[in-house]
């Protein structure tokens, strides 16, 4: 298939070439559809199929800028870093990296501006709540798995390396930030293994970083999916299967990414919100199912007994806490590529940032379906927030029915399976209060919650050796919970009716105001 964007982007390789934006795509009616989306009720059309057509369509949107000549060493770190902190900042796409094949391309920050609304297949024009809404009730509420569908070839057999030519070291792979441990050619992957006693595919993204030509090792926390399949497969001492997908479509990527429930293969739900199934060729070593237009794949196995030291990395709470300890390798066997391959970088910096928004869009979703599945009625909206990697600070509005329904709300959200892992404060405010806006939440709290009677405390939670606060003592015994703060920010129910007016003016009042006084925040 022929790029996209492959005209007249070259820069001679050496010098950092200024950023170019890219020449204006063609027209394509697809993503004009999309704007109807979510408007009338009607499934999303998708505009792209994979990374290249998503990138003609961010293009089209003004939002992709090309570097050339930037460094894996350092250049290409710095530059995603300054641009991943702002909703405006663009996707950046770095091209002719030193030391790397001609063509291979690293691409960064695909999720924001309004090309995150295409990614999901919804108009520009909804803000990050309203896409967040859109995504539930279009495709979660409502969504039918597809199975994956099974061809015999695919663009990302392009190229085959096995043997003596296995190596990852000539993929242009950043180190991310300054003080990584190694070169993470893993952040905008995923990866695939198969339940050794139940047969299910998990497809799940856990970083992984380069130790050699042919072994890359990776990390993946207590509890997750990936981790499920490893421990049964180091209790049978049976090597481990493993595909690892390290580019590819962004809407496979961002399902992968998130809390999809447990034997729940996320191809197939992938193909469920597509509303046609995902195409797979299976893996010409371990016969796992592999994107047949992913960008980069690497197979091998996972031996129950090898170990080397992983880490540190800059993590997603904006610290380097699990240092390096020794973590499983996989030994590669095989490499796919299609021709100029294009890497994904998602590489987690402080928040908020990227990795942030793109997880408070899907995770407020998928927390809000969670809460309404256990029977918490009448929740208006859902928000983890930014600030706290859509882990550490939840907000949830309720129409309150009846006396212990915010608190109800409240330890559901803090414990279900999409708000357990890493959690610490949930706060649970009336309907009034828009709960993304972190500073309406926050007077909310200030306001309607009393410390010593609203906060209820949980200990012994599901935490992480990525917590900063994990004391070094714990950390040592492989103590790895934490507390969470429910704080209850309702008006108390009993006498609610007393509480206090708020001064803000009537929606009317505030529309007479915009219609004749606008003008002055223009
Ligand atoms: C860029 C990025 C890197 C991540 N790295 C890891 C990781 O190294 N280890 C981990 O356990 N989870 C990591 N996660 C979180 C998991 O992807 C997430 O919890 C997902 O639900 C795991 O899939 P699973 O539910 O199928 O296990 C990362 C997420 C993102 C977006
Ligand atoms: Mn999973």
């Amino acid at each position: 298939m022929k790029d996209p964007l492959e005209d007249g982007m070259s820069t001679p390789v050496g010098a950092v070439a200024p950023a170019t934006a890219l020449t204006p795509g063609t027209e394509d009616p697809r993503v004009d559809l999309a704007q109807e989306n979510g408007r009338n009720g009607q499934r999303p059309q998708f505009a792209y199929r994979d990374l290249r057509e998503w990138m003609a369509q961010a293009n089209r949107l003004g939002e992709v800028r090309v570097v050339s000549g930037a460094s894996w060493q350092q250049e290409i770190g710095m530059a995603a870093e300054m641009v991943q902190h702002s909703d405006q900042g663009p996707c950046v796409v770095f091209e002719d990296v030193p030391g790397c094949p001609k063509g291979f391309r690293v691409l960064t920050n695909f999720f924001g501006g309004k090309r995150k609304n295409m990614t999901l297949g919804f108009p520009t024009g909804l803000n990050r709540l309203e896409l967040s809404e859109a995504f539930l009730s279009t495709y979660l509420a409502d969504v039918k798995m597809l199975p994956y569908r099974e061809v015999s070839d695919g663009p990302i057999f392009e190229n085959i390396l096995t043997g003596d030519d296995v190596d990852v070291t000539k993929f242009p792979v950043p180190i991310w930030h300054e003080r990584d441990g190694g070169r993470y050619i893993g952040t905008g992957s995923f990866n695939v293994t198969r339940d050794p006693e139940e047969n299910w595919i998990n497809c799940g993204t856990y970083r992984v970083m380069i130790h050699d030509k042919r072994t890359v090792g990776f990390y993946i926390s207590p509890g997750k999916h990936g981790r499920i399949h490893r421990d049964k497969y180091q209790a049978r001492g049976e090597l481990m299967p493993t595909v690892i997908v390290l580019g590819g479509d962004p809407l496979t990527f961002l399902m992968t990414q998130a809390e999809v429930p447990y034997g729940m293969c996320e191809y197939d739900l992938v193909g469920g919100i597509r509303g046609t199934p995902l195409e797979v060729v299976r893996g010409k070593i371990t016969g796992l199912p592999i994107p047949a237009n992913a960008e980069i794949v690497l197979e091998g196995f996972v031996d129950p007994q090898k170990r080397m030291n992983e880490g540190p990395f800059g993590e997603w709470t904006g610290y380097y806490a699990s240092d390096t300890r020794p973590e499983p390798v996989l030994d590669i066997k095989a490499i796919y590529h299609r021709n100029d391959p294009i890497l994904l970088g998602c590489p987690p910096q402080r928040p908020p940032d990227e990795l942030a928004r793109y997880r408070a869009v899907t995770r407020s979703s998928l927390l809000r379906q969670n809460v309404q599945k256990a029977g918490v009625p009448d929740v208006q909206a859902v928000w983890a927030h930014e600030v706290g990697t859509a882990r550490m600070l939840i907000g949830i509005s309720i129409k309150q029915r009846y006396p212990g329904h915010s608190k109800q709300a409240g330890h559901i959200a803090c414990q279900c399976h999409v708000g357990a892992y890493c959690g610490k404060y949930v706060i649970v405010v009336d309907e009034d209060i828009d709960v993304s806006n972190l500073d309406e939440l926050i007077w909310a709290m200030l306001t309607r919650s009393d410390p010593a009677t609203s906060i209820d405390i949980i200990t012994g939670a599901w935490s992480t050796p990525l917590d900063p606060r994990i004391s070094p003592e714990d950390r040592d015994a492989g103590n790895f919970t934490n507390s969470r703060a429910i704080i209850d920010a309702c008006r108390p129910f009993h006498w609610r009716d007393k509480f206090p007016p708020v001064n803000m003016p009537s929606p009317e009042v505030m529309k007479k105001a915009r219609e004749k006084f606008g003008y002055l925040l223009e």
